[in-house]
């Protein structure tokens, strides 16, 4: 978005993934075989499923923690997702983790239900942890990548990865709620705080009023402009960065829960929990963390008062409880668990008779089927958090209840409320207007019952996680999830550009006419684009070039374009013209210095598998696309580190599985600008989709049309997915073109 554009140095990487998601826990499970060796387990959170198929599409990796203290472990790829491990000691986990982030900021960002604590080494721990986690994202990070960090325990990360990487663009996600100034502003480094989600370039909230507390804070401790949901943050260098706060809720797969709900065998389960709870009128269902925010103690109070009034009977309902154990370590929480099953029991020995239980209390995590049919099993949902970011469960409930069947009782303090309405909305402070909506819920007749949840349902459809993540990442890169095809936008802006006297087409290869592959040399334009680029080529006053990274011999074998297409390779160190080959010279200097990097970067590459160097006319590429991604980041690294000790005078530039050393500095932009003029182009087209096409798209001018291929940021105004799009947007093209200028014939 606004991010300085990048020192060429600070371009280099050491591994390339385009997008990555950083949040604490990662999403698998580490699990001990019973011989010691290490396997992983999904563990399949609303959060994988929506960011999977970005993941996928984007080359994507996901850095976090495993879950398990004083262990390291490798990169690895688990069911199509990188996984990028942070380590966590024991200390760190008690002091970052435990404390800092769930026994201070958890309860001061819930309006201090709880006591928040403060600790200056919890402090310090938090701010290395955060660091090392930046830094691991800013290692895994291409060029001009997406980092999204996610929630609470990780935001000074934002701030620490724009200073080490100013070129990426950084979105942040907050899960829970942020506080109003009143309450924050007790935090000791509540500045600090505040600085590291700065860093960021979108910050997401659940609800417009937390993105309300959070900009309030920004202006009252450091006095930045704000407009509507704009901060205007001042950089070092005393540029203003334009930072977005504003909320985007979070939402579930809705389509898979109710896929679950519908499955004959979830039905039977459901079926069976009903039997074995004695077949009640009414089932009352609580499923929530073990956690103070969820109001479980006021929900089980104004139960018990209901049977102890003789308002409902244990005859007629039962309240399933799940509590699913959560920071067992932290003591506010092992309090809490006292408090509540000393409640339970009090009250099952109060109410309950041989044949009928009043609660059913359910200390355990669940599979996701046995969740779903138990939401099936279930008439009333109670939600009656105290506070809480937005409540998923609620959600889920609602997505589960197919037949339009069953109530939902929320509370006012969660973020879904913003959005469930039709939902029976409760003060769980207010024990009475609780128990009257406990006892409305279960009488509420089955029209009503249906009207309200339809609507309901309606909304959890319509607003899913997937729209969540894409309505966030388009925030983010003003592109989001590509959809597949020529966007209405770019085909209208084919139909002016064709209008134009002589038009350039200029196209990358690799990755836009080229399905990216793992052997260079295996490379090939898709048939559908070089049949338009020679559809195109034969049109009058129509040219085509093609501008690559790779050596000109290289790319004129993989792409054989038709005669009389231009030609540029090694970024613009080489051109192929209608005038014939221009070659460069290189100085004495420069060959001394190109000899020298060769001896280099053989050493570094000797004995690393899939490691190979490519010859360049004035320079040399290491490709790393082959090799393991924790080797090849160690390739990448200990390469530059090489070069740039012995050989500092040389142009470095990091792309996708390759990292680039020339002895002439060059780039596309400046190729682009020798094409268009020797081509008297009135207009030009550039496609590309790699970080170095960056600078083609600095090149175009107001006529022209810069479309880039796939994720990342970029300057292009346009935007398709891949290749196979890439052909379409020439295929439509070489239409409108050959309707304004039929007939092959060339100039000048
Ligand atoms: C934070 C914010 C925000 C629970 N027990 C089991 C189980 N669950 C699943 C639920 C639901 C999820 O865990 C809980 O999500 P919530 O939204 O209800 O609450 P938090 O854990 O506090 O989550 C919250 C959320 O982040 C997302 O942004 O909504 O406000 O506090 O999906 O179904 N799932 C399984 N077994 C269990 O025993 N399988």
């Amino acid at each position: 978005m606004n991010a300085p554009e990048p020192a060429r140095d600070d371009l280099y990487v050491d591994a390339a993934y385009d997008m990555i998601v950083v949040s604490n826990r990662l999403p698998v499970d580490y699990l001990q075989g019973p011989d010691g060796e290490t396997t992983w387990k999904s563990s399949p959170g609303g959060l994988v499923t929506a960011l999977e198929p970005v993941m996928r599409a984007a080359d994507g990796a996901w850095v976090g923690w495993a879950g398990v203290a004083d262990r390291e472990f490798d990169p690895f790829e688990h069911d199509g997702i990188n996984i990028i491990p942070v380590p966590l000691s024991e200390s760190e986990l008690e002091e970052y983790y435990e404390g800092f982030s769930n026994d201070t900021l958890w309860p001061l960002y819930h309006d201090v239900i709880a006591p928040p604590s403060y600790h200056r080494e919890w402090w310090d721990a938090y701010v290395r942890v955060n660091r090392r986690f930046a830094e691991a994202a800013a290692r895994a990070a291409s060029p001009g990548a997406v980092v999204w960090v996610q929630d609470y325990q990780l935001q000074l990360v934002p701030r620490m990865l724009r200073e080490k990487r100013p070129d990426l663009v950084i979105g942040f996600f907050n899960h829970i709620p942020f506080p109003a100034y009143g309450i924050y502003s007790q935090l000791p480094w509540r500045r600090q705080v505040l600085d590291g989600l700065l860093g960021a370039d979108v910050i997401g909230f659940q609800r417009a009023a937390d993105a309300g507390n959070f900009t309030r804070a920004v202006r009252r401790l450091f006095g930045y402009a704000t407009r509507g949901s704009v901060l205007d943050v001042p950089g070092p260098d005393g540029e203003v960065r334009h930072v977005v706060a504003r909320q985007f809720p979070i939402s579930i797969d809705s389509a898979g829960f109710e896929e679950l709900a519908r499955r004959p065998d979830v039905q039977a389960r459901a079926h069976e929990i009903r039997e074995s709870l004695g077949n009640p009128e009414t089932i009352m269902l609580g499923v929530d963390r073990l956690d103070y925010t969820k109001g479980i103690r006021h929900r089980l109070k104004a139960f018990g008062e209901l049977l102890r009034d003789g308002r409902l009977s244990v005859e007629d309902v039962t309240l399933v409880q799940v509590a699913s154990p959560s920071r067992e370590r932290v003591e506010t929480y092992r309090q809490l668990r006292d408090e509540i099953e000393l409640m339970v029991g009090r009250l099952n020995g109060d109410h309950s008779t041989l044949g009928h239980q009043a609660i059913a209390y359910l200390h355990h995590g669940y599979p996701r089927e046995e969740m779903v049919a138990l939401y099936l099993a279930s008439d009333v949902m109670l939600v009656t958090a105290l506070r809480d970011g937005m409540n998923l469960v609620a959600k889920e409930f609602v997505a589960c209840s197919f037949d339009d069947d069953g109530v939902l009782v929320l509370s006012e303090f969660t973020g879904a409320s913003d959005e469930l309405r039709q939902a029976i909305l409760v003060n769980p402070h207010d024990i009475e207007g609780l128990k009257d909506a406990m006892v409305e819920a279960a009488h509420m007749p089955r029209k009503e019952r249906a009207r309200r949840m339809r609507a309901l349902r309606r909304r959890v459809r319509e607003n899913d996680v997937a729209k969540w993540s894409s309505t966030f990442l388009k925030t983010l890169t003003g592109a989001g999830i590509i959809a597949s095809g020529v966007p209405d936008g770019l085909d209208a802006a084919i139909t002016r550009l064709a209008r134009t006297d002589r038009l350039l087409v200029a196209l990358d290869f690799d990755g836009t006419l080229a399905p990216l592959v793992d052997r260079p040399e295996d490379a090939r334009a898709t048939n559908r684009a070089r049949a338009a680029i020679e559809r195109l080529a034969a049109t009058d006053d129509t040219r085509v070039a093609i501008v690559s990274g790779r050596a000109l011999e290289s790319l004129k074998e993989v792409a054989d374009p038709p005669a009389g297409t231009l030609m540029s390779g090694s970024h613009g160190v080489e051109l192929q013209l209608d005038t014939g080959g221009v070659t460069i010279d290189l100085r004495d200097a420069e060959l001394a210095a190109l000899e020298h990097l060769t001896r280099v970067l053989d050493e570094v590459a000797a004995g690393v598998d899939g490691a190979w160097v490519e010859w360049k006319p004035a320079g040399l590429a290491l490709h790393t696309r082959k090799v393991a991604p924790d080797a090849a980041s160690d390739l990448q690294r200990a390469a530059k580190a090489r070069v740039e000790a012995e050989i500092p005078e040389l142009t470095v530039r990091g792309g996708k599985g390759v990292i680039e050393f020339s002895v002439r500095p060059s780039d596309k932009g400046e190729a682009l600008t020798r094409l268009r003029q020797h081509a008297g182009a009135s207009a030009v087209m550039y496609v590309g989709d790699d970080v170095t096409d960056e600078d083609a798209f600095a090149a175009l001018e107001s006529e022209d049309l810069g479309v880039k291929v796939g994720q990342g940021r970029s300057l292009a105004a346009h935007r398709v997915r891949s290749p196979e799009d890439v052909a379409d947007l020439l295929e439509r093209l070489a239409e409108a073109r050959e309707a304004t200028h039929g007939g092959p014939s060339r100039w000048p």
